[in-house]
């Protein structure tokens, strides 16, 4: 059974450059104007210590970590970001929405560094325990269109950019497994489409999916 609050936790899920910022900003701006409390989180990221993580991550060789050690990193920001911030703006009724979450683990550590399925789910069972997504949005897209969409970047931040296309591949079919696996909470969405068309999609489906949640709000 899976921890609830009473307010939902959406997850944004997809590959390099799926879109999945832009059509975060948009849905948070969605929700806003019907007068929810929205927040929105990235991983690897959102508190000081995941930060650096984040840091160490993102940046420098594709072999600087093995793909154990990486997975644990992950973990490890995710799990400062659960604890922080997450849990707590959900047991006050703010909705979140986080720009990639233990699917990222699965699709990139389990499927990219072939790591595998079922260890990673342990792993993701570990740092979180029965905590899940209300709504997870994977934005489809082929591999190579997000990254080029992200070309030019001078962050830095192009780690996992720059691993080969057989890793990229294996990552989209990993994001296939997790949807099969998880229909009552995964809904795979275009990323050719246009933005506005996209964004248009996301809110009726939102709408729809968290209807129990928007009329908690109303009542309360
Ligand atoms: N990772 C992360 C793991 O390996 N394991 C994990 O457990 C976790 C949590 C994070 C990296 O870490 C890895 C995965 C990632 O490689 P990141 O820099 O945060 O690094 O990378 P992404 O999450 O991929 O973020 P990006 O910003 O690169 O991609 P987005 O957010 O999906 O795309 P977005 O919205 O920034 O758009 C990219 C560009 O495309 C345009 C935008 O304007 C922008 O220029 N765009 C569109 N163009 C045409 N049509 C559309 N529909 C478009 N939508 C956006």
């Amino acid at each position: 059974m899976a921890e609830q609050f009473e307010a939902p936790f959406i997850t944004f899920e997809g590959g390099e450059g799926a879109g999945k910022s832009t059509q975060i900003e948009i849905l948070a701006t969605f929700l806003r104007e019907k007068g929810i409390l929205v927040e929105t989180v990235r991983e690897p990221g959102g508190t000081a210590g995941a930060e650096q993580i984040r840091d160490i991550l993102l940046k420098g060789r594709t072999d600087r970590w093995d793909p154990v050690t990486e997975a644990l990193l992950m973990s490890a920001a995710r799990r400062d970001l659960l604890i922080k911030r997450i849990k707590p703006h959900l047991e006050e009724g703010t909705w979140i929405i986080c720009d990639r979450h233990f699917d990222s683990t699965t699709a990139y550590q389990g499927f990219g560094h072939q790591i595998g399925y079922d260890e990673i789910r342990e792993l993701n069972h570990f740092t979180v325990g029965s905590f899940q997504p209300d709504l997870t949005f994977i934005i489809d897209i082929p591999p190579q269109v997000g990254i080029d969409r992200t070309a030019g970047r001078t962050l830095g931040e192009d780690r996992f950019e720059r691993m080969t296309m057989e890793f990229h591949n294996r990552v989209l079919e990993g994001y296939e497994t997790i949807a099969r696996h998880n229909p009552d909470r995964c809904i795979v969405v275009n990323g050719l489409q246009d933005v506005d068309v996209l964004s248009k999609e996301l809110q009726a489906i939102t709408l729809r999916h968290l209807k129990g949640f928007f009329e908690n709000y109303r009542e309360a």
